[in-house]
């Protein structure tokens, strides 16, 4: 079902494991700065200690080993490698930490995916206006290409920038990642705006001055969830799922894979709400410029980050205020036959990654696809023999083995979400989507394999050794 060079992975982000907040030189991130201030993450917790990988990086190794994993995805720290977020200074420490775990990753015969960005901008590029600012995307390309130049020789998969989206909306729209902006209407536009301006870049300098010597892939993580109208044969239902898509997933995925632009609907739909409140500025969704690198074409395959499914209803309008949620206009629904998991956003629907994975297939032109992120989380009391996510992992597995065979889609690799416990943002540690436990309160920080865990492993194991 699964072809034998199929990536079996799982993946963690820097801020997420590393702790280390300060050590050796490291600069102060977003995410830093946002968790120190009051009110803003659950039990005011924060990654500054974490699961300490910055430190405990070969028990980390230990549990990537006994899952057996073929591919690992892993994330840089920015300010830890550029303390200002600048080439002008490296932090050397920085460098030997990655270089390790580069390193040690391929003496186990184990793949690195490496993502040069998961939501933890420099604090000193904050300070310049960070992703509002026109500037940011000649800054990534440095940092990109610094990372190009260090990683290179021994990184083949390449992500530039984990989920735009959340950046864009929860950073600058709803003000709950950081860095706490709530600009409602139009920063998130802009924000997104420049991190594909951004993820252009970098593509073009990867596929100029590298790829012909390191033989890579880059591309850019896309989360989205799969929609359904609520009613299938509602036409306002099945325009609102269009426009919802357009809003979500077509936001980044029309510009890089289809158009070089943004869906259509998307901006009438931004337009036209415009115009409804009497705003008569430039339009709130930027346009691409022709003096720049295009963006169209600039990823080498898909990456896809899943969890959830919605349906959706048009909306009921949203008065005056201009905001994404009133551009949007549309209401999602969680079916009720969908069990929740852990978190409240997080209705278990395998299905839905067959039917993103199809959908993704004839809109995009049959692209090789990587499903980067997928996980199911934990809260309250533990529960070592996780069962409920176990049966998660299998059916979804499923789904995308039917997505392989029946469906044709070219998957060449899943990256359950996440190797361990670990920060889980606005959530803290109250959220937990390890294959492994991790005990914070521990000094050790000791990592325990769940039941998933061990079940995963079994099924890479399997799927490894079948004869094809
Ligand atoms: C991923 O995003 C992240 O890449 C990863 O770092 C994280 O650990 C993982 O999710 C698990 O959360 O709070 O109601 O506004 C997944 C996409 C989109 C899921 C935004 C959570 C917020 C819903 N995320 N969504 S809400």
């Amino acid at each position: 079902m699964f072809p034998c060079d199929f990536a079996w992975g799982a993946g963690t982000a820097a801020y997420q494991i590393e702790g280390g907040w300060q050590a050796d030189g490291k600069g102060p991130s977003i995410w830093d700065t946002f968790c120190h201030e009051k009110g803003r993450v659950f039990g005011e917790q924060n990654g500054d200690v974490a699961c300490n990988s910055y430190e405990l990086w070969e028990k980390d190794l230990k549990c990537i080993l006994q899952l057996g994993l073929t591919h690992y995805r892993l994330s840089l720290s920015w300010a830890r490698l550029l303390p200002d977020g600048t080439t002008r200074h490296v932090n050397h420490k920085g460098v030997d930490y990655y270089n390790k775990v580069i390193d040690d990753l391929l003496a186990c015969n184990v793949t690195p995916m490496v993502t040069i960005y998961h939501f933890d901008l420099p604090q000193a590029l904050q300070d310049q206006g960070g992703w509002k600012s026109q500037s940011i995307a000649t800054l990534f390309d440095s940092y990109a290409q610094f990372c190009f130049q260090t990683f290179g020789d021994r990184v083949k998969l390449w992500i530039t920038i984990n989920e735009p989206y959340v950046c864009a909306k929860l950073g600058h729209e709803d003000g709950i990642h950081a860095p706490g902006l709530k600009e409602p209407g139009i920063t998130a536009y802009l924000v997104g705006h420049n991190m594909l301006r951004a993820h252009a870049m970098a593509w073009h300098s990867y596929d100029s001055s590298y790829r012909a010597k390191q033989k890579g892939l880059v591309s850019l993580a896309i989360n989205s969830d799969w929609l359904e109208p609520l009613q299938p044969d509602c036409t306002d239902d099945i325009v609102a799922t269009e426009r919802d898509f357009a809003f979500t997933l077509g936001w980044f995925a029309w510009p890089v894979f289809l158009t070089g632009d943004y869906p259509e609907i998307m901006r009438s739909a931004i337009d036209a709400n415009s115009r409804r409140v009497g705003y008569t500025g430039a339009s709130r969704l930027p346009s691409f410029s022709k003096d720049e690198p295009v963006i169209l074409g600039t990823a080498d395959f898909f990456a896809l980050n899943y969890y959830t499914s919605r349906k959706v209803k048009a909306g009921a309008g949203f008065g005056q205020t201009l905001c994404m949620k009133s551009d949007r206009d549309i209401e999602e629904v969680l079916d009720p036959s969908w069990p929740i998991c852990g978190v409240p956003w997080l209705a278990v629907v395998p299905h839905g990654l067959r039917r993103l994975l199809k959908y993704i297939k004839d809109t995009f032109n049959n692209p090789v696809v990587y499903i980067t992120e997928n996980g199911f989380s934990q809260v309250g009391p533990l529960q070592m023999e996780d069962v409920q996510r176990f049966e998660f992992y299998k059916d979804t597995i499923m789904e995308v083995g039917k997505a392989i065979e029946e469906d044709g889609v070219n998957i060449r690799g899943y990256f359950a979400w996440s190797l361990m416990d670990n920060f889980e943002w606005p959530d803290g540690f109250s959220a937990r989507f390890g294959l492994f436990h991790v005990d914070f309160s521990d000094e050790k920080l000791s990592r325990t394999m769940y039941h998933s865990g061990r079940e995963y492993a079994k099924m890479i194991m399997k799927y490894k050794s079948e004869p094809k």
